[in-house]
């Protein structure tokens, strides 16, 4: 079973993530996961921090020559603004943050609950997903995310083939498919900075060339699309998950929902294995298995909770009514978001591949998922 777990806080010593059940084999591209640690870094409405740090992955463990050996992968995250023991506790909770409920639950200080809460942890989800991402797009499997919206302007994703989709998100410096609408979504940013504010907005992932068949029916925390679910969900600032059409779907008929299916022979060498869907609001997923389509996973993050814009809160010790404490912090954090996104997303569908077809080394599930393809084409015949 592939699976992983980070370790670290926001001004200790470092960001760890320990990948285990990945497959022997596979060619670990270092250069991908430092790319995508780089591009978690940016985006416009960035803070202070992201001038300290300069994220880079060091593999400690699991790797030879260059590629997996089947055993757990340490990747290392060094925080260059490590001062943890120098810093002091908040006496003011930040409302949107985990300071209250952290502090309550754990019977213990601010401090120790926002260094792990901070989305700086989520340096080690990307490293762990770009090193599935990397195993994904050894078997032409492709994820990409990118921006659809910022505050209220929305900015709708194209239909492009995947590299057109990459070199549009990457001219763009929010990550959005249309980088020529950049400027009024930094105006926009600007404005927010201005009066002491932060922004949210929405992501999306785009999932394509996943083989059929990933995901089970046959049990509920088996099903993908929950999965998927909870994993976005479980990104720090997000509120919200859709897949394919989502919450659109509840406002029309099922006529005008679900996607009818067609066959084309032609196309039998593809993911699809030729079953043509005129449209996926389904978001490549029925019943939680993937059907051939690409996946469509969106998310909403919510703005910011730390803000200069003092919020309402109270001091722990008085209960006297006091502004909230204020952090350095960014004022929009979208665009590292979708990188966040693609990079968990990643993970989960690796994890589904290989449950599928096996973990123990790449050319294995290489194979199987060449003969899986085959065997239900003449199944189908
Ligand atoms: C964060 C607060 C800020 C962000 C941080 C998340 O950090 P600092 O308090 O050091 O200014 O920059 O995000 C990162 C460090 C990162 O790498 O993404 C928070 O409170 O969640």
């Amino acid at each position: 079973m592939l699976t992983y777990r980070t370790a670290g806080e926001s001004h200790g010593k470092g960001i760890l993530a320990l990948v285990d059940g990945y497959p022997a084999g596979a060619v670990i591209d270092i250069e991908r996961i430092d790319h995508e640690l780089r591009r978690r870094q940016g985006g416009y409405g960035r803070g202070g921090r992201q001038a300290i740090e300069t994220d880079r992955a060091e593999v400690l463990t699991g790797i030879w020559q260059g590629r997996s050996i089947g055993s757990p992968i340490a990747l290392w995250v060094v925080n260059r603004d490590y001062r943890l023991e120098t810093l002091e506790d908040l006496s003011r909770p930040r409302p949107g943050h985990g300071d209250l409920s952290g502090s309550i639950k754990y019977l213990g200080s601010i401090r120790g609950i926002l260094e792990r809460a901070s989305a700086r942890e989520t340096a080690g989800r990307v490293a762990a997903g770009a090193l599935a991402s990397g195993l994904l797009a050894q078997l032409d499997i492709r994820v990409v995310g990118y921006v659809v919206s910022i505050g209220e302007i929305e900015v709708s994703p194209i239909d492009a083939p995947y590299e057109e989709l990459v070199e549009r998100r990457d001219r763009s410096e929010l990550y959005t498919l249309r980088p020529e609408d950049d400027q009024a979504l930094k105006d926009r940013i600007d404005r927010c900075r201005e009066e002491g504010d932060t922004l949210g907005g929405v992501v999306e992932v785009r999932v394509e060339g996943v083989p059929f068949g990933l995901g089970t029916h046959a049990q509920w925390d088996q099903k993908l699309d929950g999965r998927l679910a909870r994993a976005a969900m479980a990104v720090q600032a997000i509120k919200g998950v859709e897949i394919g059409a989502g919450f659109e779907a509840a406002k029309l008929p099922g006529s005008e929902v679900h996607d009818a299916i067609q066959f084309d022979a032609a196309k039998r060498e593809e993911s699809t294995l030729g079953y043509v869907r005129p449209t996926n609001r389904a978001g490549g997923l029925e019943a939680g298995m993937t059907n051939g389509q690409p996946i469509i996973v969106r998310a909403a993050m919510k703005p910011i909770a730390t803000l200069r814009k003092a919020l309402e809160s109270i001091d722990r010790e008085t209960k006297e009514p006091q502004e909230a404490s204020y952090e350095r912090s960014d004022v929009c954090a979208v665009s590292a978001t979708s990188v966040v996104m693609e990079n968990i997303v990643a993970f989960e569908i690796a994890t589904a591949l290989i449950e599928k077809f096996g973990d123990d080394s790449w050319e294995e599930i290489a194979a199987r998922i060449k003969l899986f393809n085959q065997m239900a084409i003449d199944a189908n015949k």
